[in-house]
C-alpha cells in the first residue's frame, strides 16, 4: 500500500486501472438465489460457470479518514429476462455512501433504504451519481453489447452487508421488454415490516 500520495491511469478501451491490488471475479455461480428466473439459471449454469463482472480495487487501510476506489465492470448477457448485475449491498456501517462515475456502457444503479424507499438512477458515460448514506446499491447493465464500466469510491471503514440482500434480492428487477430495459417489481420482495 502507497505511503505517498499516487496516481493511476485508466486506459480506454476496457478502462483496467494501470494499477491496482486486487481483482475480484463474479461468476454465475457466485450469484445463486439472486437472479429471479431461477429455471434460467440452472440451464444457463448447466452450460458453464460464465465471469458475470470484475471488479479492480486499489487497496486502501479500511478505516474513517480513508477512501477505497476502484472499478467495477459488469459484461453484457441476461439470466432469463434480467440483466447482468451485481450482487449488491447496504454498507456494513450504514451511515456511509458512495460516489460513482460511469464511464462506458449503459446501465442503471437500483437502490433502497432499509425502510422500503427505492430508487432506479440510468448510468451512462459522463454520468456522476451519488449513493446516499443508508442505501443499498446494485449496477445493473443494460446492454448486451458492451461492459458496463464505472469508477467508485467510498469510505474506508465502509463494509459490506451483502446478506440483508441476499434474502429478497432488491425491491426492483432492470428487465428486458421487447428489446427495452424495463423496471420491474420483484415478486419475492416484501416490506421490512412484513419480512
Ligand atoms: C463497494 C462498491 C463496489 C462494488 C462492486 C461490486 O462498496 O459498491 O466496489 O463492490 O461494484 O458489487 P458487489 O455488490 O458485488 O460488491
Ligand atoms: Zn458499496
Amino acid at each position: 500500500m502507497k505511503t505517498v500520495p499516487f496516481a493511476f491511469d485508466l486506459n480506454e478501451p476496457d478502462f483496467i486501472p494501470s494499477e491496482y491490488d486486487n481483482h475480484i471475479q463474479r461468476r454465475l455461480s457466485a450469484m445463486r438465489g439472486q437472479y429471479l428466473d431461477k429455471e434460467a439459471y440452472e440451464a444457463r449454469l448447466a452450460q458453464g460457470d460464465d465471469l458475470l463482472y470484475e471488479v479492480y480495487e486499489l487497496r486502501r487501510p479500511t478505516v474513517p479518514g480513508e477512501l477505497l476506489h476502484g472499478i467495477s465492470i459488469v459484461h453484457p448477457g441476461k439470466v432469463g429476462d434480467e440483466y447482468h448485475m451485481t450482487k449488491g449491498h447496504f454498507h456494513e456501517v450504514l451511515e456511509t455512501g458512495e460516489i460513482y462515475h460511469c464511464l462506458k456502457g449503459k446501465g442503471f444503479m437500483v437502490m433502497e433504504t432499509p425502510e422500503g424507499e427505492w430508487a432506479v438512477e440510468p448510468l451512462y458515460p459522463g454520468r456522476v451519481l451519488c449513493v446516499l448514506p443508508r442505501w443499498a446499491h446494485r449496477s445493473v447493465n443494460a446492454s448486451l453489447a458492451e461492459d458496463l464500466v464505472t469508477f467508485f469510491v467510498y469510505p474506508g471503514d465502509a463494509g459490506h452487508d451483502y446478506g440483508t440482500i441476499e434474502a429478497q434480492g432488491f425491491r426492483k428487477l432492470v428487465v428486458e421488454k421487447n428489446g427495452q430495459p424495463e423496471i420491474v417489481d420483484n415478486p419475492r420482495w416484501s416490506p421490512p415490516e412484513a419480512a
